[in-house]
């Protein structure tokens, strides 16, 4: 059972700091009254004092990581550069342990889904380093004789990533493996909650560097809060901001980026949902929501939020998925202990939000079927631990419309595929999505440009998990940016577009005559 005594938090300081020795990456100085902190949701405690970065310092980073840009990585050879993230793959495989390990102390994942997160790394290296030979540009006829037309594709120059401590270490990579192959140089400030990670990441990839001879300067790594955040928004060298957070940072960020004509690429929240149809197989549908809904504690950008079945199977389902989640009750808590299914909340933040949301939600008429409590409260003392729970509601309120950051499942009925396409499509983001159903042609109607309105749409299987192949993100209040596999790599570079003639006369196009 999860349920027995939480780890102590200066054993897990401890083991924190073996994981860094283990990656043999310099170690945090653990500065007393240091403005910033590692800690852990597992306790809920601070693990160790650290040192945050000021404005001064990003324009370091900046100036540094655009110096690499300028005088040595823009030239490298793509496939070269591809080695620093195949050398990098090597490294994570070799350390998948430890970052596991500091990705479960920081953002309290179960033990399986950290080393999941660190496969999700080790993937998107394999997909970036032949990546790395097949920045393709094409070539168009031409209208005017002896002439070729062609595109080519450029690195684009510093690229602020600004990640979130629910995917600390998967999202980083997505942008900086495509990144580097891309030929541009990254900092990164990830979240003020996973310092220790990121410390980590960093410094396997300036071994890496070390290794093939890299510039170290590709990388640079900034801690710290809101005023870390802004100096890169605000910084006219970093081409490219990367963020992933909330919908609100999004806005805050996207018209700073736009006003000063820099390339934004945002992934902000999901509201995802699941069409459960009457033909579906519902074995498929209670094991795919409860990972989706309830996996790493509701706190996926593509966690499953609202299940939205036909009305025949309604009570059904509902009834199973209450009863899979009963088995999820004695699986709550240390997220190292290896029975455990739900980890803790990342903090107080997210508990409040779900109180409250729930609060809301009974008011507007919802039932909670299942869960909502909080657990292990005497010993977890300031660490938020937490049943999932799935509420029936006679519709899609306001609540239901928002994205609360913790695992509640609204369940909500429907008649015809019309109506739940527009409950599905009813809400602000349009993130990940999908349909359990047998009937392929129904598939197909959720599928096209009337069905479902996200960036991700699945058939048969539930809302999160992605693989890195395909493209990731999602539209409206999710913002539209695509990261990860497909062509994505084009965000991370510019596009040049070439008229080279190679006649003796100088034919103007479109018939035009001039001297
Ligand atoms: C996120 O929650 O920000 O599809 C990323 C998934 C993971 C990535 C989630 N591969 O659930």
């Amino acid at each position: 059972m999860s349920t027995s005594a939480l780890p102590d938090t200066a054993a897990l300081a401890e083991r924190a700091r073996t994981a860094l020795d283990r990656c043999r990456v310099d170690r945090p100085r653990e500065t007393a009254g240091a403005a910033g902190a590692a800690r852990t949701p597992i306790t809920g405690q601070e693990l160790f004092p650290l040192d945050h970065d000021d404005t001064a310092s990003v324009d370091g980073a900046v100036t540094a990581a655009h110096g690499a840009f300028t005088s040595a990585w823009r030239d490298t050879p793509a496939p070269v550069r591809g080695q620093l993230v195949h050398r990098l793959g090597a490294l994570l495989r070799e350390h998948k342990d430890d970052l596991a390990e500091l990705v479960t102390i920081e953002a309290g994942k179960i033990r399986s889904e950290a080393l999941g997160e660190v496969q999700e790394m080790i993937d998107i290296c394999d997909l970036a380093v032949g990546l790395s030979r097949q920045l393709y540009g094409r070539t168009m006829p031409s209208e005017r004789p002896g002439h070729r037309l062609m595109e080519t594709w450029h690195p684009l120059g510093v690229v602020g990533v600004i990640t979130a401590f629910n995917f600390p270490v998967a999202v980083w990579s997505w942008n900086t493996c495509v990144a580097l192959v891309c030929g541009d140089t990254v900092v990164w400030k990830p979240s003020e909650l996973t310092p220790l990670t990121a410390l980590a990441c960093h410094g396997l990839l300036m071994r890496a560097a070390a290794d093939v001879g890299a510039p170290a300067d590709v990388h640079r790594v900034v801690l710290g809060g809101r005023e870390v955040g802004e100096a890169l928004v605000e910084d006219r060298r970093v081409a490219l901001l990367s963020a992933t957070g909330s919908t609100a940072m999004g806005r805050a960020v996207a018209p700073r980026v736009a006003a000063r004509m820099g390339r934004y690429l945002l992934e902000l929240g999901g509201n995802n949902a699941a069409v459960v149809a009457p033909s579906a197989d519902l074995d498929l549908v209670v094991r795919g929501s409860v990972f989706s809904a309830a996996g790493t504690a509701g706190q996926r950008c593509t966690t499953l939020r609202r299940l939205i079945v036909h009305e025949d199977v309604v009570e059904e389902v509902a009834r199973r998925v209450v009863d899979a989640y009963k088995q999820l009750r004695d699986r709550i808590g240390d997220p190292f202990e290896e029975s455990t299914l739900v980890g803790p909340l990342v903090g107080e933040r997210g508990y409040t939000a779900m109180r409250s949301a729930l609060e809301r939600a009974g008011a507007d008429g919802g039932e909670v079927l299942v869960g909502g409590g909080r657990r292990l409260a005497e010993e977890a003392g300031d660490a938020y631990y937490v049943e999932p729970a799935v509420v029936r509601m006679p519709g899609q309120t306001e609540v239901v419309r928002e994205e609360t950051f913790a695992p509640i499942l609204y369940v909500m009925s429907y008649r015809t595929l019309e109506e739940a396409v527009e409950l599905h499509n009813g809400v602000p983001q349009g993130l990940s999505s999908a349909i359990f159903t047998q009937d392929q042609a129904e598939a197909e109607r959720f599928l096209s440009a009337a069905g479902a309105d996200c960036g991700i749409v699945n058939v048969n299987i539930g809302t999160s998990g992605a693989e890195i192949g395909g493209a990731f993100g999602g539209e409206k209040d999710t913002g539209g940016g695509r990261e990860s596999g497909s062509d994505s790599w084009k965000a991370y570079m510019r596009r040049a577009t070439n008229t080279v003639n190679y006649g003796g006369e100088l034919p103007l196009a479109q018939g035009v005559r001039f001297l």
